[in-house]
C-alpha cells in the first residue's frame, strides 16, 4: 500500500476515520499533522487557526497540558475543525487495562471519545487495551493508533515488542487504523495463516524536523524526505519545528513554517509515488 496513492487507499479503507483522513489529505494536498503542545488556551486556538489550511490532522496537545482548560476549548476546536477541514487526534497514549481505558476514553472531564476522531494507545497491556477502547470508539466511528515504535533515543519499542503491537492491530483492523512508527509495518510479525489482503496501516511519524536533529531530552528528528520517501510513512507530525521553542508565539511565523512543512511533506510523498 505504501506504493499506492492516498486516494486509492481512501477508496478501499474500511474504517470511517481512516477513510476521512485519507480523503482530506488528497483534497488539501497535505500529509502534515501539527502537534500543538502549548499550555495556554489562547495560543492553542490561535496556532490551530493559523495552521488549519495546511494540515490534515491536528494532534492535540495532550489535552491535560492546558493550564486553563474549559469546555469551550473543545467547542472552539470543533468549530476550527469544520472551518479548515482537519481531523482531531488526541495523543492520549492510553496504557492501562481494558476497563480502565474505556472509562478514561469516554468519561472524566475531557470525554475524549466525544470529539477526537483518532486517539492512540501503548501496546504494553496487550489486546485487552484495544478491546476496551473499541467498546467506546467503534460505535462512534473512531480510529485507534497503536504505538509500535517511538522516536525517542533508547526507546524500548523494538523487535518482538513492535511485532506484537502489529499483531494486535492485525487482529482488530476494524478499529486499529495504524501506528505511531518510524517505518511501514505491513506484514510485520505475520503468521502463515494470517490474511494480509488489503492490510493498510496508516503510519504517523513524530520526530520530524527540517532544521534540528534533536532536543536536550532525547527527541530525535528526521526530515520529511527520510520519513515519507525513504521509510514510507504517511503522516508527518511536527511540533516545535512549527511553533518554536519560546514562550511567545509568533502566529505569522507559525503559518510560514506550517506551509514549509506541508510543501516538504507533499513533495516527499510525490517522489515516493514516482519511484
Ligand atoms: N511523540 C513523539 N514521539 C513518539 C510519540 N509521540 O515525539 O514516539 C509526540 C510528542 C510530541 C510530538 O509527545 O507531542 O510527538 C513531537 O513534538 P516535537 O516535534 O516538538 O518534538
Amino acid at each position: 500500500p505504501h506504493l499506492c496513492s492516498y486516494a486509492d487507499r481512501a477508496d478501499k479503507h474500511k474504517n470511517p476515520a481512516a477513510r476521512a483522513l485519507l480523503q482530506l489529505m488528497v483534497k488539501k494536498k497535505t500529509n502534515l499533522s501539527v502537534s500543538v503542545d502549548v499550555t495556554r488556551k489562547n495560543d492553542f486556538l490561535a496556532i490551530i487557526d493559523a495552521v488549519g489550511p495546511y494540515v490534515c490532522l491536528i494532534k492535540k496537545t495532550h489535552i491535560d497540558v492546558l493550564e486553563d482548560y474549559d469546555q469551550t476549548v473543545v467547542e472552539e476546536l470543533q468549530a476550527l475543525s469544520k472551518k479548515h477541514e482537519f481531523l482531531i487526534f488526541e495523543d492520549r497514549k492510553f496504557a492501562d487495562i481494558g476497563n480502565t481505558v474505556a472509562l478514561q476514553y469516554s468519561g472524566g472531564i475531557y470525554k475524549i471519545a466525544n470529539w477526537a476522531h483518532i486517539t492512540n494507545a501503548h501496546a504494553v497491556p496487550g489486546p485487552s487495551i484495544v478491546t476496551g477502547l473499541a467498546s467506546v470508539g467503534l460505535p462512534l466511528e473512531r480510529g485507534l493508533i497503536l504505538l509500535a515504535e517511538m522516536s525517542s533515543k533508547g526507546a524500548l519499542t523494538t523487535g518482538t515488542y513492535t511485532e506484537e503491537a502489529v499483531r494486535m492491530a492485525r487482529a482488530r483492523r476494524d478499529f486499529v487504523i495504524g501506528f505511531i512508527a518510524q517505518h511501514r509495518m505491513e506484514g510485520i510479525g505475520a503468521r502463515e495463516t494470517d490474511d494480509l489482503t488489503d492490510e493498510d496501516f496508516l503510519i504517523l511519524s513524530p520526530g520530524v524536523g527540517l532544521d534540528a536533529k534533536g532536543d536536550a531530552m532525547g527527541q530525535q528528528y528526521r526530515t520529511p524526505a527520510v520519513v515519507v520517501t525513504e521509510c514510507g510513512c504517511d503522516v508527518i507530525i511536527v511540533g516545535r519545528g512549527i511553533f518554536g521553542t519560546g514562550r511567545d508565539i509568533d502566529v505569522k511565523e507559525v503559518q510560514k513554517q506550517a506551509q514549509r512543512y506541508q510543501t516538504a511533506g507533499w513533495e516527499a510523498y510525490e517522489s515516493r509515488l514516482s519511484k
